[in-house]
């Protein structure tokens, strides 16, 4: 799937804008989202994983991880979803103006800075989850591929992804409003498989599935009951991208297909 010579940071830099690339956020993005990808696409090794939701192709495993006394189990979903494309599933993931339909964690949300067509500043809050107090988020989002257009098969680098990362804004301090913050790193990263019956026509969406993998560490930030976090996560985790995955097809399934 990658070799250790696998350049992410390279091929992340090939594919950004100008804009993001003169950005002073541009190094950690690079450094953060060729991490992420790295990890997203490393297998699930021995040990450690637990599979706590499996259904159809979808399944999901976390690692259970306290820090301070608080739950920031690293959660690893993978999915395969036919009918869709991977830049189809970030290009929704990405923009804002969709985040509304799918988002059902969410209370508001607010672009603070467009820096580029692929990297956006977000301030979120979500809905409080009794008992704890509400949490809000301010990260920043980034939107890259790495084509590969000979070879679209499993072991392939192309694919498609975007990472939200949390980052301090000024114009947003920690507990400026009543909310608690939240630290995320996340990332949704999608493959497209091409099925080799498709060589030679035209293909059709039969024809592709999108592999999906989605990894997540969120840190409450502050007090907020183990057994509560993880029942809600347990929910909300597998709600997400069920939902997510079926806006997409809705959104899609009319549309020329996206490479
Ligand atoms: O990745 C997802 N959504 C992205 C766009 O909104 C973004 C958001 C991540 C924040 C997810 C955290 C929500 C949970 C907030 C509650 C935390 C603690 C409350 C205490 C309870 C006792 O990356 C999809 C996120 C799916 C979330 C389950």
């Amino acid at each position: 799937v990658q070799t250790p010579q696998t350049n992410w940071g390279e091929l992340i830099r090939a594919a950004a804008t100008n804009a993001s690339l003169k950005h002073t956020y541009w190094p950690e993005i690079e450094r953060v989202v060729a991490e992420q990808i790295r990890s997203a696409r490393m297998g699930l090794g021995k040990g450690a994983w637990q599979l706590f939701v499996e259904d159809g192709e979808m399944k999901m495993y976390r690692r259970e991880v306290e820090e301070d006394g608080l739950v920031v189990d690293p959660l690893k979903a993978t999915h395969q979803v036919k009918g869709i494309t991977g830049r189809e599933l970030c290009h929704y993931f990405f923009y804002p103006e969709y985040r509304y339909d799918w988002e059902g964690t969410l209370e508001t949300m607010n672009v603070v800075d467009k820096i580029a067509e692929d990297t956006i500043l977000f301030h979120q809050i979500h809905k409080r989850i009794w008992p704890a107090a509400q949490r809000d988020a301010t990260f920043w989002s980034h939107l890259t591929h790495v084509p590969d257009e000979e070879n679209k098969s499993e072991d392939s680098p192309h694919m498609w992804a975007t990472v939200n990362s949390s980052v301090e804004l000024p114009s947003h301090p920690p507990n400026g409003g009543k909310q608690v913050r939240i630290y995320l790193t996340i990332i949704l990263m999608g493959q497209t498989i091409i099925s080799p019956a498709a060589k030679g026509r035209e293909i059709k969406r039969d024809d592709i599935t999108c592999k999906i993998t989605y990894c997540a560490v969120v840190n409450p930030g502050g007090w907020a009951p183990s057994s509560v976090l993880r029942a809600v996560y347990k929910r909300e985790y597998p709600k997400f991208l069920k939902r997510f995955t079926a806006y997409v097809l809705e959104k899609t399934k009319n549309l020329p297909i996206k490479l």
